[in-house]
């Protein structure tokens, strides 16, 4: 069977066709005058999020946490941290969403709990109690090591034992081969379920399958079956966008995760094009300068063409709230900002998956300039820099990387507008600095503007809700010159052209046809038939 037939064949969701906008809901909008966001902030915002035209939510966590990494170390699944508010106001934001055909995808972090969560105090305090199996324990460490610095077993006093934690020591991770700890969680995704929301991002979801004596942490043995059995257990019974972080993943394995046939997820996020932020085989703080995009080329060609339809979907993104706001790293956040965010949104979006933008990412925020570690929030930049600094690194190089590449780049305050703290909060000090260029980039300012990137951003939502071919045609990357970013996607019929100049500089290009339908554009065709050049950050698509 053809390509596209296989594609007819397969069961349409709702998600094939939506767009996805990730809330860091600390850093959305505050309500309550404390300088961190909240709940009704984002309810607050609902008619926005509407405009902008996204089908869904991707919630950050909002549960109880002691926020020792900013609410990824749950202490309490089934209950609202007090900061963001509480059940009455989440259940407000899912009913005020649901009137504007808004779904509300929930943040499942279940590699881990937080050290406060019940069942960590009862199995720490009780080495006897059934929950000391929800936990890794060993008598001695291993080499494993943590994400956030050092390594990753902490040694618990009372038992003398110690406790496997992947991620910071307030971290715990969970034992996912312990049945009663796996029907735990069943029942706490169920308790969502219920309450209608859209479906679930799972933090780390590919770590669930570790063989920690064997070192293995990442696409363990029983991974697969695990999520199997949370599929028959919960949301399989239900239309929901499941959507796993795999930073391990390959195309082979993204098909494990998201082949309808296996009823696991939906799609998953891999991070291969990620990887090109820093040096190969390298820490993320050992950045690049330079995007290399012959190699951007070939890593999402090898995705769009090996997760082939039918068999797999992928996930397209750029920023989420751990990544460096793209259009500072590989676009061009001054003189041609808002150009060079529509040629990485046209480029991205035209491609066959589901698209996630992340707050702000449609305004354009860029990098925060950050020169202190008083600056600094986040504990994997915060551990990085105690490391480091302890390794003689200077605090002049550390903090280039944490500028460049941190975790707190993306967690800056929303910018609404140009008033005091961009509209964020009315607190004297919001929970981390607005970035200065907020009276510049801003949500009111992208809205009275019609050529913003907001309004960009808007069509390629509506062209991806309309234009079926974005989810049926094929994809066929271009031979070009290096910055030149081409591909195809056809149908029988039809064949759309998609070409980005990815760099400052013009490009020579005489791929147009004579005739054509402009689909959308940042530049004047006309201009490139006439020269056949692309200037700095051209980007268009075409129907041949
Ligand atoms: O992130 C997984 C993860 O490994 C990232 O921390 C990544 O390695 C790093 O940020 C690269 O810069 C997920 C969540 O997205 C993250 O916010 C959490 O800190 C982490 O898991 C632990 O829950």
């Amino acid at each position: 069977m053809k390509k596209n037939e296989k594609v007819r064949q397969m069961k349409k969701h709702w998600w094939h066709q939506a767009t996805i906008y990730q809330i860091y809901p600390r850093s959305f909008q505050d309500t309550s005058g404390n300088g961190i966001g909240d709940l009704k902030g984002i309810t607050q915002h609902l008619d926005y999020l509407q405009n902008l035209g996204i089908t869904a939510i991707w919630l950050s966590p909002v549960y109880q946490s002691p926020m020792d990494d900013n609410g990824y170390d749950i202490s309490d699944y089934q209950a609202i941290a007090d900061i963001f508010g509480d059940m009455a106001d989440m259940d407000y934001l899912l009913s005020e969403a649901k009137k504007r055909d808004i779904k509300i995808i929930m943040d499942l972090v279940v590699n881990h709990t937080s050290d406060e969560h019940a069942w960590f105090v009862e199995a720490r305090e009780n080495p006897q109690s059934p929950e000391r199996d929800f936990y890794i324990w060993r008598d001695q460490p291993n080499d494993l090591m943590s994400t956030f610095s050092g390594s990753a077993w902490q040694q618990d006093p009372a038992s003398g034992q110690y406790y496997l934690h992947l991620f910071s020591k307030k971290q715990p991770d969970l034992n996912w081969e312990n049945p009663d700890l796996r029907h735990k969680i069943y029942e706490m995704m169920n308790f969502w379920i219920a309450k209608g929301i859209g479906g679930f991002r799972m933090d780390v979801i590919d770590l669930i399958g570790k063989i920690p004596d064997l070192e293995i942490t990442g696409n363990g043995p029983k991974l697969h079956d695990y999520l199997k059995e949370m599929n028959q257990a919960t949301f399989g019974k239900h239309d929901l966008l499941t959507v796993g972080e795999t930073w391990g993943a390959t195309p082979e394995i993204a098909k494990q995760y998201s082949c309808p046939e296996n009823k696991e997820l939906s799609m998953v996020f891999q991070f291969e094009h990620i990887g090109l932020q820093h040096k190969p085989n390298r820490p993320k703080w050992d950045f690049v300068d330079e995007l290399d995009v012959p190699a951007l080329k070939r890593i999402f060609s090898k995705w769009q063409t090996e997760l082939e339809l039918g068999q797999g979907w992928n996930s397209l993104f750029w920023n989420n709230h751990d990544l460096p706001r793209v259009l500072s790293i590989w676009g061009n956040d001054q003189e041609h900002r808002q150009k060079s965010g529509k040629a990485l949104a046209i480029l991205l979006h035209l491609m066959c998956g589901t698209p996630y933008i992340y707050q702000g990412e449609e305004i354009g925020m860029t990098n925060y300039p950050f020169d202190t570690l008083e600056q600094v929030d986040d504990i994997e930049s915060v551990n990085y820099a105690k490391e480091a600094l302890a390794n003689g690194v200077s605090e002049v190089a550390i903090m280039e990387s944490i500028r460049r590449i941190g975790r707190d780049n993306a967690r800056t305050p929303m910018q609404w507008d140009d008033s005091l703290h961009a509209g964020f909060t009315s607190a004297d000090k919001p929970w981390l600095a607005v970035n200065p260029n907020y009276k510049e980039i801003n949500v009111a300012k992208a809205l009275a503007d019609k050529e913003s990137l907001f309004y960009t951003y808007q069509k390629l939502i509506t062209l991806r809700k309309e234009q079926d071919w974005l989810v049926d045609a094929d994809f066929n990357l271009l031979e070009t010159a290096d910055k030149i970013f081409a591909y195809e996607r056809r149908l029988e019929k039809e064949t759309y052209l998609i070409v980005v100049n990815l760099s400052n500089q013009t490009q020579d290009f005489e791929g147009l046809p004579a005739h054509y339908q402009t689909i959308i554009s940042n530049t004047d065709l006309n201009h490139i038939e006439k020269t056949g050049q692309l200037a700095a950050w051209d980007a268009f698509c075409i129907k041949k």
